[in-house]
């Protein structure tokens, strides 16, 4: 397939699932190194599919409220389309300290389709890169 060994293919995009742990903009700049960025998630075929994949974790997206409180963006600087993919009652922001957003897999009983939830920037968490190869 046109994904590089180790990277798994949905569609047209490549993903990586880390092996360790870094906060979220060493995971982010692992991903750049990468020739990627961290996840950008599209569509419910796309959470689904990362959610059934992931190991028993937590994984960094790209989508972070860090600018400014409340607002979400991702990495290529577009606002999420939905809010549906969000854990119950989250991002809660708690302890006024989370900027930075993971999914959880699918081991958990929340579910794999209301997977996110908002953490701390500098935890150190899995992630996932992505990047749509080009067709030329
Ligand atoms: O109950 C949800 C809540 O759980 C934890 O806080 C107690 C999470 N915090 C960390 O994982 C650091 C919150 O993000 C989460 O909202
Ligand atoms: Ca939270």
């Amino acid at each position: 397939g046109p994904c590089p060994d180790g990277w798994r293919r949905l569609r047209c995009s490549c993903y990586y699932f880390s092996n360790n742990s870094k906060t979220w903009s060493a995971s982010r700049q692992d991903c750049r190194e990468r020739g990627a960025d961290l996840l950008i998630i599209n569509s419910r075929e796309e959470q689904h599919f990362l959610n059934t994949l992931g190991e028993k974790m937590h994984y960094w997206i790209g989508l972070t409220d860090s600018e400014k409180e409340g607002i979400w963006k991702w990495v290529d600087g577009t606002t999420p389309t939905t809010t549906q993919f969000w854990r119950e009652g989250e991002p809660n922001n708690a302890q006024g300290g989370e900027n930075c957003a993971v999914f959880n897999s699918f081991s958990d009983n929340l579910g794999i389709i209301q997977s996110w939830n908002d953490q701390p920037c500098s935890l150190l968490i899995h992630w996932v890169c992505k990047y749509t190869p080009n067709v030329s």
